[in-house]
């Protein structure tokens, strides 16, 4: 059955391979509910990917399955991942995609951390 349009959560891609430390990553920051690292094609002067450790394909998947221990986990790790970066003075974008119309990729649940200049208007 698919969950929010994707396929269920699938062990093999690619994220997951990252998680179990079978793909190296340039990690930011690792505790028990996130994974920090930079994207390998950055789009900005700091472009990093924060994916939370459980089995979730998408953000819908996330927001609706994680427990509120989880949720909030991870987004306050999104937040020490940018004051890692040096990025809460001048400020940063974050993104999720979310299926087809996204165009999202990577079917592990991940936010984008966009920062390091001015990054001008969002693109639709
Ligand atoms: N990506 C990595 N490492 C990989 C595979 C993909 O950093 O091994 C990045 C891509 O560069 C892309 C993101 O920015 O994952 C997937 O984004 P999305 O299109 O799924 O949101």
């Amino acid at each position: 059955m698919s969950v929010n349009g994707l396929p269920p959560y699938d062990e093999g891609n690619i994220f997951a391979r990252i998680l179990r430390g079978e793909i190296p990553a340039r990690k930011v920051l690792e505790n028990d509910h996130a994974l920090a690292f930079h994207d390998i094609a950055p789009q900005a002067p700091v472009h990093v990917l924060v994916i939370p450790k459980g089995p979730y394909v998408s953000v819908s998947d996330f927001s609706e399955k994680a427990a509120p221990e989880a949720v909030a986990g991870f987004w306050r790790s999104v937040a020490e991942t940018a004051r890692k970066l040096g990025l809460q003075d001048g400020g940063f974008r974050v993104l999720s995609n979310m299926g087809h119309h996204a165009g999202q990729e990577v079917p592990h649940f991940h936010v984008h951390v966009f920062g390091g200049a001015p990054l001008g208007p969002m693109l639709a």
